[in-house]
């Protein structure tokens, strides 16, 4: 069993109920502390010098931390549902990339380290890509403070719980400055690999994609005792919104829109909801057509507001631009691989954040279901430990002068 097989094994023990799509993993909680627990022992098992940032990710270094440093890693938390994978093969392809080195005899001639991003998913807070985008200083730092979970925790205090001071939340150009490239490993979330038969690629691009959130507000009634003529429900302009996502999405060449979640306030079977909170995802290969993509799906869902007597808030959650990563560096690391397939990708990444602050590459493993936030995702042993080869090889060679 190759060592990412063996470590994805160990890390499923850790978080089962994550493997079984049951249970979601988010950032700062108590679940994903066991995994970040797990990370942590398993990297000061191979001697990593282990320490969490301001922000909350995590950094395992092989070597003394400084500049030019070789960086590696993904994250560990997941979606409602979500696959083994997502996430954890890069962590463990990199733990086990640096078990290849070892027994090789390598001595790395500048620092390597492995992350561990913060809330990669946004699942608890929202935003996706948290811990990366503070780092990076892309993401406002007072509003982050104030994120709130459905529990209406704030991540503040979140962070707070975990030992953290969330005075420290922000940019973090110290530990920016130290990252001379950054290569994420990850499972594939699509079928390309699998129709160009190649069990590694690497990654030339990342779609445009946002999360909206709106809230449509009506007028709280009684299911039985309103007639239809006397009632503003919220809920027919949240659905209208679903309908048109699909509609307009599909007019979009390349777009992609999804309702995932839709929470109706209170939530009773034999009540008009007086609020209806609706999240959208909406993604294409340009911020144009993603933007020009949700103002349309939008515009008629306040129609139907105003048609059906009701309100709607609009609130931008989060909006990363088309990524496109440094071709310079994506060739030089196809060179060192023998040739490897470079394709897009409609998935966003912790790469994404920081690929535009640093050299970032993206190396992608054969997914042979293609689904991915769901518990069919899946990547074969043999594909995964042709991950960490190849992985081993381009930490090799990034860092061996
Ligand atoms: O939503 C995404 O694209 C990623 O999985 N965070
Ligand atoms: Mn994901
Ligand atoms: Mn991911
Ligand atoms: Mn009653």
């Amino acid at each position: 069993m190759s060592g990412a097989t063996t470590l994805l094994g160990a890390i499923a023990d850790v978080g089962a109920d994550r493997v079984r799509g049951g249970y979601s993993r988010h950032g700062f909680d108590h679940a994903d502390a066991e995994l970040r627990e797990w990370f942590s022992s398993e990297a000061a098992a191979r001697g990593l010098d282990v320490h969490t940032d301001r922000n909350g990710n995590l950094w395992a270094w092989w070597g003394t931390p400084g500049p030019g440093a070789v960086v590696t890693g993904s994250h560990l938390d997941s979606v409602p549902g979500g696959g083994a994978f997502d996430g954890p093969l890069g962590v463990v392809s990199a733990l086990a990339a640096v078990d290849t080195l070892r027994a090789t005899g390598f001595r790395p001639a500048r620092p390597v380290a492995v992350v561990v991003f913060a809330e990669e998913e946004g699942g608890r807070f929202g935003v996706p890509c948290l811990g990366s985008r503070l780092l990076a200083g892309t993401f406002d730092v007072d509003r982050a403070r104030r994120l709130r979970d459905p529990d209406g925790v704030t991540l503040a205090e979140a962070v707070r719980a975990t030992g953290l001071d969330p005075a420290h939340l922000g940019p973090d150009p110290e530990a920016l400055s130290r990252i001379g490239c950054f290569v994420e490993l990850h499972v594939e979330q699509g079928r390309g690999l699998v129709n160009l038969d190649a069990p590694v690629g690497l990654a030339d691009s990342i779609l445009a994609h946002g999360r909206w959130r709106l809230t449509f507000h009506g007028e709280g009634n009684h299911a039985g005792a309103t007639p239809l003529t006397d009632r503003r429900d919220p809920m027919l302009p949240a659905a209208s919104l679903v309908l048109a996502a699909r509609r307009v999405a599909g007019s979009v060449p390349g777009a992609r829109a999804t309702v995932g979640r839709l929470v109706p306030n209170p939530g009773g079977t034999n009540v008009i909801p007086s609020t209806v909170d609706v999240w959208l995802d909406a993604r294409a290969p340009g911020d144009g057509d993603t933007r020009h993509a949700v103002d349309e799906i939008v515009a008629t869902a306040r129609e139907t507001a105003e048609r059906e007597g009701c309100t709607v808030t609009v609130h931008e959650e989060s909006y990363t631009g088309t990524v496109t990563f440094d071709s310079r560096l994506r060739d030089e690391l196809a060179g060192v691989l023998g040739g490897a397939p470079a394709l897009p990708t409609g998935a966003g990444h912790d790469a994404g954040v920081l690929a535009d602050r640093v050299p970032t590459a993206m190396l992608f493993v054969r997914n042979p279901t293609g689904v991915s936030h769901a518990p069919a995702e899946h990547a074969d042993a043999d594909d995964c430990e042709a991950g960490v080869a190849a992985l081993a090889r381009v930490l090799a060679h990034l860092a061996g002068t």
